[in-house]
């Protein structure tokens, strides 16, 4: 049914590992099931050809569910970036658009790229890369490298990474409604050897506190601005990030919305961001186009992108609430124009079901 040569990658990945003594697994970016599962898998899969590594994540996990991944599974994630690279002898990067890392000594050559992302350009090149279509989650590709006949994890490690890459696939296809066949297939599979128990807790965790907070304001703050639904949210504390992303998600749910924007500040004590989460219920529109007609820092693939803006220059700025006015007013105005010259990106269809849609009446018209 795939179109993915298994076997070619699987016999690909054992020959990367068997040249490597110590590797680092870098997770970029917020750290995902996709990316946490990916590289569990990656782990479990050099220490078969007696290379040892160490998983280490950029930034701290803000979801519960993501928490409660690591912990129930065991997966040693490190959040600290390494000081010295002496032991390593090379790096590799998953699910992320570039296999280019800040601070990692160009003497350390990057092993493996795998992604499903769209492409940014960069001067890598790795001694593996893999770049699936087709699927939506990285952990896709990985399951069905698991299923070959002659890669054999012990029971435990097999009901584990299963059940991680059964997560991975299942949050980045949202719930499957976005998986393509190949995803279906390997989760199915992966769903059978994982362990029920973890899974469906990990599955049915509810929203934080917080988390629905920023929701509410989200849905009572939201400008229509020609079918999109555009929110600015202020400030979030660095702790409460993938809020912004489950906000996006939770917008589109919404009747009678086709894309939805959602920006935040997201600060710490010493970086501020801002972050945008884009979503669309239309696969012909082409959000990584749109995205970077705003900005360069950013991207997207069917149905969801991002960007974001490092704005630490202004953290000794006191007037917390100048700079969010400023920069909600910016980001608006840059969003309406990019949806103004949406038919530069637009394929088909968008404006079927348009006068439906100029019946809504629930959030505030602006146009
Ligand atoms: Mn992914």
């Amino acid at each position: 049914m795939s179109t993915i040569d298994y076997s070619d990658i699987k016999a690909n990945l054992l020959s990367v590992f068997s040249r490597h003594t110590k590797l680092l697994i870098v997770i970029q970016g917020s750290p995902d099931p996709d990316a946490i599962a990916s590289s569990f898998f990656l782990m479990k899969m050099a220490e078969l050809c007696n290379c040892a590594s160490t998983i280490i994540a950029g930034k701290t996990i803000s979801l519960p569910q993501n928490r409660e991944l690591i912990n129930q599974l065991k997966i040693p994630v490190s959040f600290s970036f390494p000081t010295s690279f002496e032991e390593y002898d090379g790096y590799c990067v998953v699910d992320f658009q570039t296999p280019a890392v800040e601070g990692i000594p160009a003497s350390i050559p990057c092993a493996l790229h795998i992604d499903h992302h769209t492409r940014t350009e960069n001067t890598i090149v790795p001694e593996y890369a893999l770049y699936p279509v087709d699927v939506n989650s990285v952990s896709t590709v990985l399951a069905g490298v698991m299923l070959e006949p002659d890669i054999s994890f012990d029971e435990l490690a097999t009901e584990y990474l299963a059940t991680a890459l059964a997560y991975g696939i299942k949050t980045d296809t949202d719930n499957l409604t976005i998986a393509s066949a190949t995803d279906k297939a390997s989760f199915s599979e992966m769903e059978k050897l994982a362990n029920q128990e973890i899974l469906s807790m990990i599955t049915t965790m509810p929203y934080s506190e917080e988390t629905l907070t920023v929701i509410s304001k989200a849905l009572l703050g939201s400008i229509n601005y020609k079918n999109w639904l555009i929110t600015g949210l202020g400030y979030i504390p660095e702790s409460m990030r993938d809020s912004l992303a489950i906000t996006a998600d939770y917008m589109l749910e919404q009747e009678h919305v086709t894309t939805v924007i959602a920006f935040a500040l997201i600060s710490s004590d010493t970086t501020v961001t801002l972050d945008a989460s884009f979503r669309t219920k239309n696969r012909d529109l082409d959000l990584n186009g749109i995205i970077k007609s705003i900005t360069p820092n950013g991207g997207g693939r069917s149905f969801k992108g991002a960007f974001q803006l490092d704005l630490s220059y202004f953290i000794n700025y006191s007037e917390r609430h100048s700079l969010w006015s400023v920069v909600n007013e910016a980001t608006l105005t840059n969003i309406k124009k990019a949806r103004d010259n949406i038919s530069f990106y637009e394929v088909r269809t968008f404006f079927s079901g348009f006068k439906k849609q100029l019946t809504d009446i629930f959030y505030k018209q602006e146009s």
